[in-house]
């Protein structure tokens, strides 16, 4: 089975490698962005394997698990394949809450797989795969017979099929097989046999993954409304097998007898039972959508854990369709895209995932000391929709779970009449546009460029009375901390769109209750940030907030230095160098060289001091590592680091800000040493 761990660090890095290759950043962003997967876990991350255990679907840890999943149309179909990609299961996952995709792919009609069209659907189903599998979602192989009635009829093909399938797929963890999607006009024994010839294909090369077998008379469990001849004649000697039952939850046939299906094979039959696809509307696939039966089916469902996926991903003009005929989008769908079965299944996976709540607490952040009186409202421009409506006092705009870029802004304040917004926002291949003020739009329009951050002061006489807070959601970080009073919210030199922003208007100097640390991803993403010139190296990557640059156990000296504050940060740093032959040079600031460049001398000594507002918030430490001595102790607010009168090189250097007063990094008795 797949290494889920091994998965994830693969993607990091791949974003790493390749966002570091146009930056010369990778040390500093490395760590955010594992951390960034790490705190949302993908489905198949959170619950890995599937296996079944007595009637119960279980996960990894054998906790019940059942399977939200949504099927597509034919694959084969022009209203099917272009739904099967990535981004519109990404909406699945993260706006819908869904944990699986199932991938229909018609044996004889329109295009199937026994129809002339064997490598064509093939592409197609590994494309799903693969677009699954990066999602870390479960994605159900479905052999879709229909007109073909008995699954014997295609039982070769079926065998060869799966055989690769299985081969390509073993050590996929996420990967489920159904075999026979609604097999009608034939017996029991037919599929039975047809089953016990296509699983051992499978199990000869995958011993564990989920197998469905299709049931008689449209995988209804049985040939007629009583009869249940699989559960008294079920498929022995194999594990992880499951038996297909399908409903239409508004069709009048399906409302009478058929509803005692589940309950009765599961409660005296005791068989495994997925229900691997249902539709809201009646059996056509188009008629009458009721949510009140439907409701009642899927809360039958939910009280046996029996899992499910939605027929279909599609906007056919029929109403099993979860997107409306009218809307041409293949992802990103918005609610009002969506046909009434594709909201009501929406609302259905959001509550069951969590994702409902999750969203609620972006929409709705729980700011404390919000400004008495104080209305800051604000509009995002978004790709695809337009402009949304205003949004208040810390509400969400933008897009959640959608992956849509902004691309302007207007803000506003009201409820002081000394009180004004201005703002400025970086956008994607011109940069940081002039600042706007008071509802004026900043961004552009008509010209499809995202937002990759915003910075965001108050004016006016009474400014001083308050603080502004704002935080975005960027691309592949998800929401970043609130940034403060002009300081930069986004990310910098990735190219990363912004999809999300929450403003609110805080009393001064109280805290907002909402983290803060790191409002920005990207150079200068430290609180302090600096960079050294070795010996041989020449400049290394940019290091920040405590980590060691230079090298260690290499002999080599230390040239030159720049240090520079974080993006935001209100007020500057100042340093000094002590250089071999020189002495004592003047002091440089915010991010100038200090030391030499192309003379080989060696830095001896330095001094580092903070300067503006932040030197009243922050004590400034530093250490260095001198050669033949060693790491000396922490030296502080502009106190002499390294030797004199020694001739020893600097090797490597930490530097990090603590809150004025805190406790130091470490030990402070013997920072320098001077002959
Ligand atoms: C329907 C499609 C419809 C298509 C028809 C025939 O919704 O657009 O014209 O198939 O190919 C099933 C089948 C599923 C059906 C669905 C609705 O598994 O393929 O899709 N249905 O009729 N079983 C019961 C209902």
């Amino acid at each position: 089975m797949q290494k889920t761990a091994r998965r994830i660090l693969a993607f990091a890095l791949t974003l790493v490698l390749s966002l570091g290759l146009t930056t010369g950043m990778i040390p500093a962003f490395s760590n955010s962005v594992i951390e960034a997967e790490a705190a949302a876990l993908t489905p198949v991350q959170q619950h890995g394997a599937l296996s079944v255990s007595g009637t119960q679907l279980v996960d990894k840890s054998g906790q019940p698990f059942q399977i939200h999943g949504v099927s597509t149309h034919g694959l084969g179909w022009d209203v099917g394949y272009p739904y099967n990609n990535k981004a519109a299961f990404q909406t699945l996952r993260d706006d819908w809450g869904a944990n699986c995709v199932r991938l229909a792919m018609y044996t004889e009609e329109y295009n199937g797989y026994c129809n002339g069209n064997k490598s064509g659907m093939k592409a197609q189903v590994e494309k799903g795969v693969a677009a699954a599998t990066e999602l870390g979602m479960y994605v159900i192989i479905d052999w879709h017979i229909l007109n073909d009635g008995n699954p014997q009829r295609h039982k070769s093909e079926a065998k060869e099929f799966f055989r690769e399938m299985s081969s390509k797929y073993k050590n996929y963890s996420n990967v489920i097989y159904e075999i026979c999607n609604e097999p009608n006009g034939c017996s029991w024994s037919d599929i039975k046999s047809y089953a016990l010839e296509v699983i051992p294909v499978i199990r000869a090369n995958d011993s564990d993954a989920i197998i469905i077998v299709g049931t008689p008379t449209w995988s209804q469990l049985g040939s007629a409304g009583h009869t249940y001849e699989p559960c008294e004649d079920p498929i022995r000697g194999y594990s992880n097998i499951m038996y297909t039952f399908h409903f239409y939850a508004s069709d009048p046939n399906h409302n009478q007898w058929l509803k005692n299906k589940i309950p009765t094979a599961i409660d005296k039959y005791k068989i495994p039972v997925f229900v691997t696809e249902f539709g809201l509307s009646e059996a056509s696939g188009n008629g009458n959508v009721n949510t009140q039966t439907s409701s009642e089916w899927l809360s039958m469902c939910d009280k046996y854990k029996v899992s499910y996926c939605a027929w279909s991903l599609s906007n056919k003009n029929e109403t099993s369709a979860l997107i409306k005929s009218s809307c041409s989008k293949t992802s990103g769908w918005s609610t009002s895209e969506l046909s009434t079965a594709g909201n009501f299944i929406r609302d259905w996976y959001r509550k069951q995932s969590g994702v409902a709540e999750q969203q609620y607490k972006i929409n709705n952040p729980d700011i404390t000391n919000k400004a008495p009186g104080i209305t800051v409202s604000y509009r995002t421009h978004v790709q695809n929709d337009g402009w949304q409506a205003w949004k208040t006092n810390g509400l969400m705009a933008g897009t959640s779970g959608r992956s849509l870029r902004l691309e302007g802004i207007e803000i506003k304040v009201a409820g002081d009449s000394g009180l004004g917004i201005r703002y400025r926002t970086h956008v994607q291949n011109i940069g940081w546009q002039d600042w706007k003020a008071n509802g004026v739009m900043s961004g552009t329009s008509g010209r499809s460029l995202r937002l990759e951050g915003i910075q965001i002061e108050l004016t006016g006489a009474n400014k001083d009375k308050y603080d502004v807070y704002y935080r975005v959601h960027a691309q592949n970080y998800g929401w970043l901390d609130w940034a403060k009073n002009g300081a930069m919210a986004g990310t910098e030199s990735y190219s990363l769109r912004l999809e999300g922003i929450n403003i609110v208007i805080v009393s001064k100097g109280k805290a907002p209750g909402v983290p803060t640390t790191r409002p920005y991803q990207g150079p200068y993403a430290g609180l302090i940030n600096y960079r050294t010139h070795v010996q041989n190296v020449g400049w290394q990557a940019w290091s920040c907030d405590g980590a060691m640059s230079g090298t260690s156990g290499r002999h080599l000296r230390l040239e030159g230095i720049n240090i520079q504050l974080g993006r935001g940060v209100n007020g500057g740093v100042t340093y000094q160098t002590h250089v071999q032959n020189v002495g004592w040079q003047s002091w440089r600031s915010n991010g100038a060289m200090a030391g030499t460049s192309g003379r080989s001398l060696r830095l001896e000594g330095i001094r580092i001091s903070l300067t503006g507002a932040i030197a009243s918030q922050y004590d400034i430490y530093y250490r260095v590592h001198v050669q033949d001595v060693g790491w000396l102790d922490w030296a502080k607010n502009g106190e002499m680091s390294g030797t004199s009168g020694m001739s020893k090189r600097l090797e490597g250097i930490n530097i990090i800000m603590v809150p004025k007063g805190g406790a130091a990094p470490g030990s402070t008795a013997r920072p320098n040493i001077v002959r």
